[in-house]
């Protein structure tokens, strides 16, 4: 293969080569199904922590220059030379294929069965970064926000901490119940629609009864594709580091198509600026 070649998109889907080592019980299955989020203390071996750490830091630092094309500063303009105030990086497993070999993501492909139901398969994952003392929150969102409008879904995102996620670093907040809404109005982080991150409009949503999760390292929250969440900025001295796993049951075009207008104004900004 060409040094400058993309590299190919691993194989999200197959199965997991490692047999589960944790499972859901039935009430945090019925407590997912009641309020559109769970809290789970331990979804891996704690002694995997320190290696998917040590990959998952490389992606972000030594191996940036292979991981550039998927890096995003998700709540501003990426700047040359600029470290960004919350890295995302799309498909980290396309770059470090070790990933996707844990036992972490065994024990999520099964969780995620047991979630949504048989069929269910892993499509995807991503790691979001906040530095020490950052200036951003990630702000309230439904991630099917970010989705093709012409098709309707039924996925989840399983958030994983690498560190004690709390109210001072940046845990997960979600509104209970916000998955059987329609996706509310959204626009690009701060109105800028050169942003790649979305918002929820201010006002739009009442946010008065979210609930912090603050977990262990190596604990997850587990959430559906219209559960408004959000994270606070980091205000401790470390990184905030979360592995995030996405899986779908279905994706198909919708009966009645929607529009996003959010998403238009953003594609209509990229392609201004490339071409200034
Ligand atoms: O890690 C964060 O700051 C936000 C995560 C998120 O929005 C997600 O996993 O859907």
């Amino acid at each position: 293969m060409n040094a400058s070649a993309p590299l190919p998109v691993p194989d999200y889907a197959a199965p997991a080569k490692l047999k589960p080592t944790r499972l859901l019980t039935p009430e945090q299955i019925a407590f997912f199904n009641q309020n559109g989020y769970l809290a789970v203390d331990n979804v891996m071996p704690l002694d995997e922590i320190p290696m998917v750490r040590k990959i998952y830091d490389r992606l972000f630092n030594e191996d940036r220059s292979k991981t550039e094309g998927d890096l995003y500063n998700l709540t501003g303009q990426k700047q040359q030379g600029k470290k960004e105030d919350v890295a995302q990086i799309l498909q980290p497993g396309k770059y470090a294929p070790a990933l996707l070999e844990t036992q972490l993501v065994a024990n999520l492909k099964a969780m995620m069965v047991q979630l949504l139901g048989p069929g269910t398969h892993m499509v995807g994952d991503h790691a979001i970064n906040k530095p020490p003392r950052n200036t951003a929150a990630t702000p309230w969102h439904q991630d099917e926000a970010y989705w093709n409008p012409a098709k309707e879904y039924r996925g989840l995102s399983i958030w994983v901490p690498l560190q004690p996620a709390t109210k001072l670093n940046g845990c997960m907040y979600f509104v209970p119940g916000s998955h059987n809404q329609e996706v509310v109005p959204h626009q690009p982080i701060g109105d800028n629609p050169l942003t790649p991150g979305l918002e929820v409009v201010p006002g739009s949503f009442d946010l008065s009864k979210a609930v912090a999760c603050e977990l262990p390292a190596g604990g997850a929250t587990f959430h559906l594709e219209r559960t408004l969440h959000y994270t606070p900025r980091n205000q401790s001295d470390d990184y905030r580091r979360a592995y995030i796993a996405v899986g779908t049951l279905f994706e198909r075009p919708r009966a009645t198509p929607r529009k996003f207008p959010w998403q238009e104004r953003q594609a209509a900004a990229r392609a201004a600026a490339a071409k200034s």
